[in-house]
């Protein structure tokens, strides 16, 4: 009987002693995983603020076959620009922003004129002075795909003048000449996207009626 419940008493003080033991891992794995959050015990650094990007769905323009995609990237004060494009002729092809965000004309004419706010005359992303639309051309290989990367001030995803929100995409038929008046005689329109904010919500930008 004595022996019997020594064991008892014994086996009690184990399982406290098992359910402390347990409560210190417990409370030591909590521990390190905060250090691991914050090292060396400092503050958390406030989030970055949110990668602004933006992306143009371009869908073919009659039954030219051309579609891709343009995405708009934020980064170092400046707008990166990334188009891939399939079913274009292989060569350049005049790529710029027109100025509203409609693609319902089956030529696509309704995305308006290049996107101009300054009243600049056209030519080419690297020229002093050119529409800020004027993105130059985008060049398809044997296959028809074009790939373009560039980077630019001189368009926005913010809300000041030079924002491309709500504007169009338009690729065209023929070579941008980055000179003549005020198409660079790019030719007819084949693939036309609006441009709109990622995660958010975009307005197209329509014509005054
Ligand atoms: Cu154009
Ligand atoms: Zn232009």
């Amino acid at each position: 009987m004595m022996h019997k419940s020594r064991l008892m008493r014994c086996s009690i003080r184990l399982t406290i002693l098992a359910m402390v033991l347990a409560m210190l891992l417990l409370s030591g794995c909590g521990g390190s995983r905060q250090e691991q959050e914050s090292p060396a015990g400092t503050a958390a650094a406030p989030p970055p603020a949110p990668v602004k990007v933006a992306i143009a769905e371009l869908t073919a323009l009659g039954e030219s076959g051309v579609r891709g995609r343009v995405v708009f990237t934020e980064q170092a004060g400046k707008l990166r620009v990334e188009a891939d494009v399939t079913g274009l002729s292989p060569g350049e092809h005049g790529f710029h922003v027109h100025e509203f965000g409609d693609c319902s004309a089956p030529d696509g004419t309704s995305a308006g004129p290049h996107f101009n706010p300054q009243d600049m005359p056209h030519a080419g992303p690297d020229s002093p002075e050119a529409h800020a639309g004027d993105l130059g051309n985008i060049t398809a290989d044997a296959n028809g795909r074009g790939v373009l990367t560039l980077s630019t001030d001189r368009i926005t995803l913010d809300s000041g003048p030079n924002s491309v929100l709500g504007r169009g995409v338009i690729v065209h038929a023929s070579q941008d000449d980055l000179m003549t008046q005020p198409t660079g005689a790019a030719g007819a329109r084949l693939a036309c996207g609006v441009i709109k904010l990622q995660g958010g919500e975009t307005t197209p930008v329509l014509p005054p009626t």
